[in-house]
């Protein structure tokens, strides 16, 4: 029912709307309904009230699960949505949904990260009120050996859907960062269980720098990682006078929710190409040269990727490698000699 009141004053944002009503639509008391909006207002939703004239919603939080669910354009990706205030990892609580069978692309998330993970046990950092923190269950028809093509569909989703839901171009960097302003704006963690020949779930988590300042992160990220909001604020269009306002949290994961859906349907039907060459079109590591890191160090051409995602690096010495996984440089990008961690 609160929820209920609040579609009622959604669908008349910035009018009154009388508590008779709202009491007649809801089938509740007058009481009940100012119980109701009590609640909302204590979520953070701006409501006015007159006791002529009822009750007005003047302005909407920009994240919580309401918001995410209104006005989604998905079918499966965030139909269900488990929003937390605070959480030690969203992919560790979709892990343990996941594990009791959940609903494929139930999705989580937090206003904060108390224990967020980058790949190989590195920490992400997920700061309060300011980013994307979303884990997403997916149940994909694909084999074990297929999982990278899922973090490489996910990342063209990103970029698609920051482009349109704020109309910021970003780039991916291979095989799981988002890059803006030669800075990492986004990380991808992709987790599986999985069987010989099934994967059983995949969780995907996705983390976005939105609403940073640059003292929002650490010392030693600061060098490394961006945010939208910091773009915005850098862009030397940005008339002077104007103050940047933040963007709107559940706007983008709608966006992005929706973007992955139409990757994911791809995925299942086996459309690998498709999303290859989407990925190709966003990547600002093919053709560059990139130092590839980890046990045998080497420099070379980041020439293309296999259908399973993997970066083929022609050497210096001409010789071909792939690369399945782990860290590569790209030196244009991220400065000579400058270590930049994927
Ligand atoms: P990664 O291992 O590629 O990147 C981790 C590295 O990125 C860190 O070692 C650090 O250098 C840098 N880093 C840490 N935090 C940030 C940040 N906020 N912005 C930019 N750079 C940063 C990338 O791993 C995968 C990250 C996935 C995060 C999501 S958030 C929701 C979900 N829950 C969870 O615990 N992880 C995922």
């Amino acid at each position: 029912l609160k929820n209920r009141t609040l579609q009622e004053l959604r669908s008349k944002i910035y009018e009154y709307v009388s508590g008779e009503s709202l009491s007649e639509h809801l089938g509740v008391s007058r009481t009940s309904v100012w119980k109701y909006v009590k609640e909302l207002k204590g979520e953070g939703y701006a409501i006015e009230s007159s006791s002529k004239k009822g009750y007005k919603l003047v302005s909407v939080p920009d994240l919580n699960a309401y918001e995410i669910a209104h006005g989604l354009k998905t079918e499966i990706l965030g139909r269900k949505v488990f929003f937390f205030n605070s959480i030690d990892s969203t992919n560790n609580y979709a892990k343990t949904i996941a594990i009791k069978g959940c609903d494929e692309g139930t999705t989580v998330v937090a206003e904060v990260q108390t224990s967020g993970r980058g790949r190989l046990g590195r920490e992400w950092s997920s700061v309060s009120g300011k980013g994307i923190w979303m884990s997403i269950v997916l149940k994909p028809v694909i084999g074990p050996e297929s999982i990278q093509i899922i973090t490489l569909a996910a990342a063209v989703a990103v970029v698609k859907a920051i482009k349109n839901a704020t109309g910021i171009e970003t780039g991916i960097k291979w095989p799981n960062d988002i890059i803006l302003d030669g800075k990492k704006l986004c990380g991808i963690l992709t987790e599986m269980s999985a069987e010989i020949e099934r994967v059983n779930y995949i969780i995907l988590g996705i983390g976005i720098n939105v609403n940073h300042e640059g003292d929002d992160f650490s010392q030693s990220l600061k060098h490394i990682a961006t945010s939208l909001k910091m773009h915005i604020n850098n862009t030397d269009n940005l008339v002077k006078e104007q103050k940047s306002v933040d963007f709107r949290r559940s706007e983008i994961i709608k966006c992005v929710l929706f973007e992955l859906e139409q990757m994911y349907n791809k995925i299942n039907s086996g459309m690998n190409d498709v999303i290859l060459d989407e990925w190709k079109n966003y990547s600002v590591t093919l053709g560059k040269e990139v130092k590839v890191i980890g046990k045998s160090e080497y420099i070379g051409i980041a020439e293309n990727i296999t259908q399973e995602g993997r970066l083929i690096v022609r050497r210096i010495d001409g010789v071909k490698e792939e690369v399945l996984s782990g860290e590569i440089s790209i030196r244009e990008l991220m400065g000579e000699g400058k270590k930049a961690e994927s």
